[in-house]
């Protein structure tokens, strides 16, 4: 009966719909959608995959499958599947960082509202669903078990409710049909309350470690005080202080109620000339930074020799290919275009254009660290 009202909606009314759901919630609900709907969240998948991917990996573009989960099964498949994911919690954390409230000492920043805690939830699920994708170095201390109240998810946030929605639709309990910890249970609120009293919350959930590599003067330690300490670079002084020896820093992060995550950030120095040092830089780190200089002459060549060391040093590792200084004029040596191939063919992972004349996007970055560390932790 219910599949009925979906065959029979016009299809400018699902486009609608669909318009406001993320390709990641595509690609996940997908399967639980009605079937009316398959052919639509298909196309829109696909169309994505063209456009985003084939044009990166000159794949051919008349390739098809008969169907998206035959694909999805796929070597490419999975490897789109890994960079959707990633793109859209890059997405999430750029929405945190601006939002997010940052303490006196700017050592810890959080976000504590309970729609994040919604939200992290079903991308928490996406990861657990795809999980032979995650990989992580370091294991996190236990975590005291917590429950959301649904009544206040409300519809803002990234996904906007359009999944908790369309998973009622086919649950035949609305209260069990989501699959995260939520509850609107009246007794779940004594239940937080005796978990919270009688437990003490440890300092944090997650510890991660955060490594900036590249070659010198990539722009790590202007990263490093963009993110850390909150000085973005000043371009007109062009003023370069190699960093002595090794520096790291550390940043709590609060997700709404329920996580806590502790970053150390490494900056590093001589290594960039004596290799082998930094590879006890590698050891445990759950991201790495690779920065580049596009306009750098030598960039090219140092980018994939890096890659080499990262794979063979830092194989767990998620690593994040960043181009610096994207507010120089200067003619780039390596285009975006084939820093986002590198990074796919190489991590099948992002690329992110960046400056630090700003603390934006460093900010951004170390957001998206912190939720990647939730979200690839068992
Ligand atoms: N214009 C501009 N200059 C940058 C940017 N990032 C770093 N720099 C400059 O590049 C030089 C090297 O940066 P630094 O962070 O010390 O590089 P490191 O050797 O990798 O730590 C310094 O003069 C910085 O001011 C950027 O995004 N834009
Ligand atoms: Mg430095």
């Amino acid at each position: 009966m219910a599949q009925n009202i979906f065959e029979v909606l016009p299809n400018d009314l699902i486009g609608e719909i669909l318009s406001h759901i993320s390709h990641v919630e595509l690609l996940v609900t997908f399967s639980r959608v009605c079937k009316y709907w398959q052919r639509i969240c298909y196309e829109l998948i696909w169309d994505y995959y063209e456009k985003s991917i084939l044009q990166l990996t000159n794949l051919n573009p008349k390739l098809q499958f008969a169907d998206l989960d035959q694909f999805l099964h796929s070597k490419q498949g999975r490897k789109f599947i890994r960079y959707l994911l990633r793109k859209g919690v890059y997405d999430f954390a750029c929405k945190l960082a601006k939002i997010s409230s940052v303490s006196e000492d700017i050592r810890s920043c959080s976000i504590k509202e309970k729609w994040v805690d919604v939200e992290l939830s079903v991308l928490k699920e996406c990861f657990k669903r795809f999980s032979d994708l995650t990989d992580q170095p370091m294991i996190p201390p236990p975590k005291p078990v917590q429950k959301v109240d649904e009544s206040n998810s409300s519809s803002r946030g990234f996904f906007s409710g359009a999944l908790s929605f369309i998973g009622s639709m086919f649950a035949k309990n609305p209260a069990s049909s989501s699959s995260t910890t939520i509850s609107n249970s009246t007794n779940s609120i004594p239940e937080t309350k005796v978990t919270a009293e009688s437990k003490p919350r440890p300092e944090y959930d997650f510890l991660t470690k955060v490594v900036l590599d590249g070659d010198y003067a990539s722009g790590k330690t202007s990263l490093f005080n963009c993110a850390m300490n909150e000085i973005p670079v000043n371009a007109s002084r062009n003023h370069h202080i190699p960093t002595i020896g090794v520096d790291f820093g550390i940043k709590n992060f609060q997700f709404g109620d329920t996580t806590k995550i502790k970053m150390q950030l490494w900056d590093q120095s001589g290594p960039e000339r004596y290799s082998r040092v930094s590879l006890s830089f590698y050891r445990n780190a759950s991201v790495v930074l690779l920065l580049i200089d596009p306009s750098n002459n030598f960039a090219s060549e140092s980018m994939k020799e890096k890659a080499e060391t990262i794979k063979k040093h830092a194989s767990k590792a998620e690593v994040i290919l960043i181009s610096t200084k994207k507010d120089k004029k200067e003619k780039r040596i390596i285009s975006n275009k084939q820093a986002d191939k590198f990074a796919y063919d190489n991590f099948e992972s992002l690329h992110l254009d960046i400056t630090n004349t700003k603390l934006e996007e460093p900010k951004n970055i170390i957001w998206y660290c912190a939720l990647l560390k939730y979200l690839l932790s068992p």
